[in-house]
């Protein structure tokens, strides 16, 4: 990769992703495009930047030819329960970006990296170390577009020799952005809330396990893949990934290992409850293991500590500031 294309660069993973790639690419070599606001602070100082409407394939197609764009990160979608409530917005945020990036990936010459998600799996699919390859019958709009994203990007490739790669992100917890939308995202919200010395009311119940996935892990798999040697992937749309899988109640004990008194109680979401019901405990991510060397670094220990630290300075500082 030299010279990369962030499309929904200012969303939960790209506001990250465009940071790590920027210190190993150079600045200049990753163009952030962006749509609507928020945007992350100083997005604007950090390096080009672009007004990128996924939805229209000329916008797209422009920013790949003026700065001889080679990798294209995908990125723009409306999370799982947001697209419950809103589901052809959900379909065509999903999928006519991906048509436009795959349209373009073929006209210019260029990789493409969209993610796919445990979303992609439904209630018939095993639920423990779920296989690589196995039934997804989802029954989110959200789900769908990802398992429809799949197919898209390998027929892609076998069609027309694209260079399309993905992963199968577990819920990813990260502490730049305030992730929205999600079902998984009761467990970021749950570290601000303890942080903060606030109760933190969950939204799914006790026993609900769903593979999770800390930020820095989830970056390293989004770059090694498209770094890795084509020849040895058997699979690429998508790959699972896994590293750990957990329930409120174990994240609820690990965080209160830091902070005794913190306090969850549960009001269960419906909607939230039926989406994290119909998807994974846990993923068999082998393949990514032996096909690209993917090897996570962060458990739900290793995790917490992070969080807690990374959270406690920015609330320090912020008091601090207040203060002046
Ligand atoms: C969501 N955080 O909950 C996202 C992710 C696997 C979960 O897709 O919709």
């Amino acid at each position: 990769m030299k010279n990369i294309l962030i499309v929904g660069s200012t969303g939960q993973i790209g506001s990250e992703l465009s940071i790590r790639l920027r210190s190993i690419y150079g600045d200049n070599n990753v163009i952030c495009g962006y749509y609507k606001p928020p945007y992350p602070d100083n997005f604007f100082d950090l390096g080009p930047t672009v007004e990128i409407d996924a939805t229209n394939i000329d916008q797209i197609a422009d920013a790949v030819k003026k700065y001889k764009i080679d990798t294209i990160y995908n990125l723009a979608a409306i999370l799982s329960a947001t697209a419950e409530k809103n589901p052809k917005l959900g379909w065509s945020v999903g999928m006519d970006s991906l048509m436009n990036c795959l349209d373009v990936a073929r006209e210019l010459n260029c990789a493409v990296f969209t993610p796919s998600s445990i979303g992609a799996f439904g209630n018939n699919t095993p639920k423990d170390k779920t296989p690589q390859d196995t039934i997804q019958r989802p029954n989110t709009v959200y789900g769908i577009t990802k398992v429809v994203g799949e197919l898209l990007s390998d027929y892609y490739y076998s069609r027309w020799g694209v260079d399309t790669r993905s992963v199968r992100f577990p819920g990813i917890i990260s502490n730049l952005t305030h992730p929205g939308g999600g079902t998984t995202d009761y467990a970021v919200e749950i570290f601000y809330n303890a942080v903060q010395g606030e109760k933190f009311t969950c939204p799914v119940k006790a026993g609900t396990y769903m593979d999770m996935m800390y930020m820095p892990d989830a970056l390293d798999a989004a770059i090694q893949i498209m770094e890795a040697d084509p020849s040895k992937l058997v699979h690429r749309n998508s790959f699972n990934i896994a590293s750990m899988s957990f329930d409120p109640e174990m994240i609820y004990a690990e965080i209160k290992k830091h902070y005794p008194q913190f306090v969850m109680d549960y009001d269960v979401d419906p909607l939230k409850q039926a989406i994290a019901d119909s998807w994974p405990n846990s993923l068999d991510d082998t393949c990514a293991r032996e096909e690209w060397g993917w090897s996570p670094k962060y458990d739900l220990a290793k995790m917490t500590i992070d969080m807690i630290q990374v959270l406690k300075e920015r609330y320090l500082q912020q008091t601090l500031t207040l203060q002046k």
